[in-house]
């Protein structure tokens, strides 16, 4: 593990990092952090992170202009030292002042895996920020009983309550999918079942609560506290419950199409498909083969919900390549079935396309290994 060449080692760069469930507003949010920071002058790097290769949040976080390095094939945690050389190599490119992390929606324990480590390796080169964990106002409503829905298992519903525990600022996402009576009554909810915590009302889209929040984090770094217990072996089985799968599809057609439209209703088809299991994320892109760079982008977050478009194709298309990230509590052959059968019927869907699935991988993570756990040691001095 090299040092990391900074250009001005007196002032260590910022380090953000925004965890949370999958879906839960990661990257949305990470996209909106580097912008507030870019327009203050700040030169960003952003580090997308998942357990497989070919990452929607990559792309789109590129297609917004940032330059982003991702870690795939394992959590920070467990790939520690590809953290280190993702920051290398933004180093080199560009020199960030700032770097924003988003590590793997189904990851839990990174004060004492990531941001201790951090601290204690390169303690003079980054200025750890609070750790933001975002929920998803829905979803938490769920895991409460607040609302009628399907939960996840509990060993899942364990990471989930573990990546909430552990956060600096708690933050409740997407405040604008609930009226004022919810919004109250689940931030209650949150401030009994976590005592203590800060807990944040933030909607990215309608831009409520993001000020306060991004000046909190520029302006605080993290402070000590003693280092969460978590069972590992929980977390494993809670994470080998999920099912992951990616695949990427290369589109045609005859006559030019909207590949908004494609897309979202390719994810309603394996929304239907899937209807016995909880999709915890679907997102997909398509990037037109004549393209600069603009691509479409779409989101499922839970079942029973509907594919959002985050980001839109303005003209149409004719021919193209569609990535598929999915998530849900499932076996992952049957998520490999689903999205090989829906992916068949595209020319159902829509006639004239041809469409030929390019390369897929499914499968369940493996037992979190982190590569440091810094336990209930001092925090070094920054
Ligand atoms: N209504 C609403 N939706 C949001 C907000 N922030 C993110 N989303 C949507 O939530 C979905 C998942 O977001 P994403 O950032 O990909 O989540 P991640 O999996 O945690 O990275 C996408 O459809 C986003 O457009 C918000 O503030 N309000
Ligand atoms: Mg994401």
């Amino acid at each position: 593990m090299s040092a990391l060449p900074h250009p001005s080692p007196e002032v260590p760069a910022r380090y953000f990092m925004i965890g949370g469930f999958l879906g839960a507003g990661k990257t949305t949010a990470v996209a909106a952090l580097a912008q507030y920071l870019t327009k203050g002058g700040t030169k960003v790097g952003l580090i997308t992170n998942d357990q497989g290769s070919e990452l929607v949040d990559t792309a789109m976080l590129r297609a917004r202009g940032f330059a982003t390095e991702e870690i795939s094939g394992g959590c920070f945690c467990c790939r520690f030292n590809s953290l280190v050389d993702a920051a290398n190599k933004l180093n080199t490119k560009t020199r960030p002042d700032a770097f924003v992390a988003e590590p793997v929606g189904s990851c839990t324990d990174l004060i004492a895996t990531v941001s201790y480590p951090l601290r204690r390796i390169y303690g003079n080169q980054f200025q750890i920020a609070p750790l933001s964990v975002l929920v998803d106002p829905v979803r938490t409503e769920q895991v409460f009983g607040l609302a009628p829905g399907r939960k996840f298992s509990e060993k899942i519903l364990y990471i989930w309550r573990k990546q909430a525990e552990e956060a600096d600022l708690l933050v409740l996402s997407k405040v604008d999918l609930l009226d004022e009576s919810r919004r109250q009554r689940l931030v209650c909810r949150l401030r009994e079942e976590f005592p203590g915590k800060e807990v944040l009302e933030v909607s990215v889209r309608t831009g409520q609560g993001v000020e306060e929040w991004f000046q909190h984090l520029t302006s605080t770094t993290a402070v000590e506290r003693p280092v969460m217990a978590v069972d590992y072996d929980i977390y494993a089985d809670g994470e080998a419950l999920l099912g992951w799968l990616n695949a990427t599809v290369e589109v045609r057609s005859t006559e030019s199409f909207d590949a908004n439209v494609l897309l979202r209703q390719l994810a309603e088809a394996i929304r239907q498909r899937l209807a016995a299991a909880e999709i915890a994320h679907l997102k997909m892109t398509f990037s037109p083969e004549a393209g600069l760079g603009d691509i479409a982008a779409v989101s499922l977050v839970r079942s029973d919900y509907i594919p959002e478009l985050s980001l839109t194709l303005d003209g149409p298309a004719e021919a193209g390549q569609i990535v598929i990230n999915l998530r849900a509590e499932a076996n992952p052959d049957e998520l490999q079935a689903a999205i090989r059968e829906t992916v068949e019927g595209l020319p159902v869907i829509h006639s004239g396309l041809t469409a030929r699935l390019e390369h897929l991988e499914h499968f369940r993570p493996g037992r979190p290994t982190p590569t440091h756990r810094v336990t209930n040691e001092p925090f070094p001095a920054s």
